[in-house]
């Protein structure tokens, strides 16, 4: 370890107000890959509430040509350059400064800054990448308004972008071309943005609610414009919704999305100005799935509704990250759940937002990264743009819309904006809103916000036949983690119904409760460690339905006999719980496959009972229900989540155990999953509607079913697939079942590569694929990250090959002889040379190294301290492991 160069950790509790406050800033940039010149006139202004005189700004990677103060050129003698701080004491009150400094964007590769892909400029500045461009008090509650001019290179770059609208543009000397542009809307400096590009754009004219007409333009390298349909959809969509939903109203006249083919996240909401990840914009039938379409939906709703929380009402600093991001997934949630439309519909997308906590979340925050929604420290920010802040975060937010309903829950939103509009606020600021809007009491919810962990909500039940009540008595705890050993309760809303003994709901009379008369499903409010809800004038023994929707990010413990997950299986009305039944009934079976697995070193012994198999072919037939929701149901538990379950980890266990149960599966139902392949297929012209989707999905599920062990006519079936299929989703689906029916998928592999050499997007999926195999080790991916195709300079194609090996392949990432340990170790310090967000996500995988057994353990400490070890980490990377590695 290297206690000497330890970077700091930053706390939420040291706080304090910026020195100076910014009121305009404007910015000249002579745009050059290996020279480029940022001219910086910032007016600004003593803060009353700040004791300090001293000017502080920040900037990283900059040579700094000049710097004058109300006219006057400073001497450097008379200010200070530490680190990344620059500090000009005893400053008058009112300053304007000019500031020229020097990057060099074509040496860039953290994508942080301003930097180059393929040729052209894009710059990424959220968290702190403004401070690469130039010098600034670059921290989100300094909001300013920019005023910005371009000049570029005209053949080389004809398209300059900036925020907000164009002002002027024209030409200059020597073929270069210059574009202002002007943001009416004060904003943070990580929501500034320029793009100085070859690109070409799908553009539409569209008319608000209010009448007002908006342009809004996609913009894409040559040769993508066939690719823009979706996403400009998914645009106007967005502006509608939130027009609807919560009265929200686009305030620029000109709103803009660009795609970049290098990018470390999905998306980023600069003001005006959104520029993508290609992966989020670029889709057609033929090279995009379902899943994907899913996606760009989605986060072009999200960026667009950052607009408003986010832009509008930023965060006072970055541990208020969720305030903005919690927020803005809650609302990207329910814009793609009203866009099905229909109820099992938006089940079906809150399912998937339960694997995604299951399959990411609940590990972050039971292991060494563990942090609260609001975080209290930080060593790197970039490290907290986590599935804790986000997806938890948005899980918090959607507890208040329970708790005060729709109408409440826009209350507050109202409220919130009211108050806040053009402020940079905290994540208090929100729950004041949203308890004042409701005249409601939400103290205790702050610890949401606060705890760490998740917490685990133990249910037990008593039924008085002679008095007709049903007693459920919730409890609550909550693990340890990272400096808090103790946690205090949370106040969890816990949906509840129940069934009768013919899977009917009952009538629900809550003693204390002010629910409707009809209601069959009450929402328990448990603030207490124990408390105990009595149910009135109930006639018989019901069964319970704990959690509904699941309302609440917590652990559910309920000790459910078969006979009770059976019915909630084949009856709960809530579809969210019946597919959780589902999933418990899997889940027993498969940790006691394991364990078999484990004790005699084979599968030869397992055996899957009749009663399950049943269910699942029940089910698999029942065409009153959602084939989207089928699929789901007949997915079982991840082998990430089953390794969550576990006390020690024996990752090929738990792979043997659930390849078992997937080949017993599909003998056992295969004249129900060929008749149900038939029964789904899509035919016509490709939709990526929700019905068509959820066809898709289950059909090909049952070609995954019947490929695990296949025979000559299954194998067919695939072949026919892949040869005739007139859509990404189905091509694809046929070669992922081909690759893990183990036989040799080599031929198709090519085919599909050829076809698709000159589509990078594409090309990222062939890698994911292999990774992912079964059949995949270590070695196979050493040898395909010699591809031509293969860089580990591009993100998407980093994350598909390496990331979806050490994440999506756990049987081969821990292959006994620690071959991949050594491997990852590898791999993170490469990357960090090249780009230590994208790194510091790698390294990330560790995480849960002490829950595996003492071989791997050894091994996986190994590979932790020899990247500890490294003499040049990134923060990043070093936050990270040092973490991994405290006791
Ligand atoms: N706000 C950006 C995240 C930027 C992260 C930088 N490390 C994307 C989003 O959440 O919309
Ligand atoms: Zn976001």
């Amino acid at each position: 370890m290297r206690p000497d160069s330890t970077p700091p950790t930053i706390y939420r509790k040291d706080y304090t107000v910026p020195s100076y406050l910014v009121e305009t800033v404007e910015l000249g940039f002579d745009l050059d890959p290996d020279r480029t010149i940022v001219a910086n006139r910032i007016t600004m202004q003593h803060n009353p509430a700040s004791p300090s005189r001293s000017i502080v700004l920040h900037g990283e990677e900059l040579d700094l040509v000049e710097l004058r103060l109300n006219g006057r050129a400073l001497a450097p003698t008379e200010y200070k350059i530490e680190g990344s701080l620059l500090t000009i004491p005893r400053a008058p009150a009112q300053v304007v400064l000019e500031i020229e400094t020097l990057c060099t964007p074509i040496q860039n590769t953290s994508l942080s800054g301003l930097y180059v892909s393929n040729g052209s400029f894009y710059t990424q500045c959220e968290a702190e990448g403004f401070r690469r461009i130039t010098y600034f008090p670059d921290r989100p509650d300094v909001m300013a308004k920019y005023t910005v001019m371009l000049r570029a290179d005209k053949a080389r770059y004809p398209v300059l972008l900036s925020n907000g609208n164009l002002i002027e543009s024209g030409e200059l000397d020597d073929g270069r071309h210059y574009a202002k542009w002007e943001d009416p809307f004060k904003k943070p400096s990580y929501l500034f943005a320029l793009v100085a590009a070859r690109l070409v754009c799908q553009e539409e004219h569209y008319t608000l609610k209010s009448g007002r007409e908006v342009l809004l333009q996609v913009w894409v390298e040559e040769g993508n414009l066939d690719k823009t349909d979706y996403a400009m959809q998914s645009l106007k969509n967005s502006i509608r919704w939130d027009e609807e939903r919560f009265g929200l109203e686009l305030d620029l006249d000109r709103f803009m999305i660009v795609a970049v083919g290098d990018f470390n996240m999905g998306a980023m909401e600069n003001k005006g100005l959104n520029i993508f990840n290609t992966k989020f914009v670029l889709a057609n039938p033929r090279v995009a799935t379902d899943i994907d379409y899913a996606g760009i939906e989605a986060v072009v709703g999200h960026e667009y509704f950052h607009n408003w929380t986010g832009n509008r009402v930023t965060c006072r600093d970055w541990f208020q990250l969720s305030l903005k991001e919690g927020l803005t997934v809650f609302r990207d949630q329910e814009f793609s759940a009203d866009m099905i439309g229909t109820d099992s519909g938006r089940a079906v997308t809150r399912i998937d937002q339960v694997r995604t906590l299951r399959q990411a979340q609940f590990p972050e925050d039971a292991g060494p990264m563990a942090h609260p929604v609001r975080p209290d420290s930080f060593v790197e920010i970039n490290n907290f743009y986590t599935v804790t802040v986000y997806e938890k975060g948005a899980e918090v937010v959607r507890m208040y819309q329970t708790l005060l309903g729709r109408d409440g829950f826009r209350k507050g939103m109202d409220l919130y904006f009211a108050r806040h509009d053009g402020q940079a606020v905290e994540c208090d600021d929100f729950r004041a809103a949203m308890a004042d809007a409701n005249g409601r009491d939400l103290r205790q919810f702050e610890r949401w916000y606060s705890q760490a962990g998740t917490p685990v909500v133990s249910a037990r039940t008593r039924y008085d036949a002679v008095k007709r009540n049903f007693d459920i008595i919730l409890s609550q705890r909550c693990p340890a983690t990272a400096g808090q050993p103790d946690k205090l309760p949370f106040h969890i809303p816990v949906a509840v119904g129940l069934l009768d003994a013919n899977g009917k709901d009952l009538p629900l009379l809550l003693e204390g409760g002010d629910h409707p008369k009809d209601a069959t499903t009450v929402v328990l409010e448990l603030k207490e460690q124990e408390q105990i809800f009595r149910f009135r004038n109930v006639d018989e023994r019901p069964v319970p339905s704990i959690l509904r929707d699941f309302s609440a990010p917590v652990v559910l413990e309920y000790d459910y006999t078969d006979d009770e997950l059976l019915h909630l299986y084949r009856h709960d009305s809530d579809a969210v719980n019946r597919w959780e039944a589902g999933q418990r009934l899997a889940m027993e079976r498969l940790l006691k496959l394991t364990a078999q697995v484990t004790a005699h070193g084979d599968a030869a012994v397992l055996k899957l009972d009749s009663t399950f198999i049943e269910a699942q072919r029940a089910l698999l037939v029942d065409e009153s229900l959602d084939p989207a929701f089928r699929e789901l149901a007949l997915i079982l538990p991840s082998e990430t989540i089953i390794a969550e379950q576990m006390e020690v980890v024996d990752p090929q266990a738990i792979h043997t155990a659930r390849q078992f149960m997937r080949r017993t599966i599909g003998a056992a139902l295969k004249t129900e999953l060929l008749a149900q392949y038939r029964a789904n297929q899509t035919p016509g012209a490709y939709s990526p509607d929700a019905l068509s989707a959820g066809k898709r999905a289950l059909k090909n599920l049952c070609l995954s079913y019947l490929l695990v062990a296949p025979e000559a006519a299954e194998l067919k079936v695939a072949q026919q697939q892949f040869d005739n299929a007139s859509n990404m989703t189905d091509r694809a689906a046929a070669l992922v079942a081909l690759i893990h029916s183990g036989g040799d998928a080599a031929p198709y592999l090519q085919a599909f590569y050829q076809d698709f050499e000159n589509e990078a997007l594409v090309v990222d999926k062939w890698f994911a694929m292999q990774a992912a195999a079964p059949a995949t080790n270590v070695a196979a991916v050493r040898k395909l990250m010699q591809h031509p195709a293969f860089t580990l300079k591009n993100p998407n194609r980093a994350r598909s090959l390496i990331f979806n090996f050490t994440n999506g392949n756990p049987a081969q990432f821990h292959a006994a002889d620690g071959s991949a340990y050594a491997f990852w170790a590898e791999l993170v310090i490469q990357l960090d040379g090249i780009n230590p967000q994208v790194a510091a996500r790698l390294a990330r995988s560790m995480d849960r190294w002490r829950r595996y057994a003492p071989a791997l353990q050894e091994k996986m400490k190994q590979a932790l301290e020899q990247v500890a070890a490294q003499s040049k980490l990134s923060n990043d990377v070093q936050e990270v492991v040092s973490k991994a590695l405290a006791n």
